[in-house]
């Protein structure tokens, strides 16, 4: 098994459907199946990353997309202002449960810190 055959992976090949908001050559943004807020995001490259640990100096330039796309996404669905949290799990202890590297974009309503 190869990381690219993470649920992610085959999400950004198309091989499973998502309600994709976003996507371009090196990212796909999909709705979380599990949403914690009104609007929950799922920010991803396409290149196979599995951890953040394992991003590199090369992939600095994609990692700044996955965020800049978090807040243009922000933007166009109107919460932008008013604020919206984004986050990346890193492993175990971090909660992380699909080892394709994601930028969860969470917003529509107050957001309680610091989370659980
Ligand atoms: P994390 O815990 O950071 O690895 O987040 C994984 C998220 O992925 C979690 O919030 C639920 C979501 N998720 C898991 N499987 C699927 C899926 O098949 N489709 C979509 N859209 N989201 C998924």
């Amino acid at each position: 098994m190869t990381d690219t055959d993470t649920i992610f992976g085959k999400i950004a090949r198309g091989d499973i459907p998502a309600d994709i908001v976003y996507e371009d050559d090196e990212v796909v943004a999909f709705r979380d199946l599990n949403p914690q807020a009104p609007t929950h995001v799922l920010i991803i490259p396409r290149k196979p990353i599995p951890t953040l640990n394992d991003a590199t100096e090369e992939d600095a330039p994609l990692i700044g997309k996955l965020l800049l796309a978090a807040a243009r996404l922000a933007k166009e669905f109107g919460f932008a202002e008013d604020g919206y949290r984004t986050v990346v799990n890193c492993n175990a202890n971090g909660g992380q449960t699909v080892y394709h590297l994601h930028v969860h974009l969470i917003g529509g309503r107050p957001l309680q810190w610091p989370p659980g």
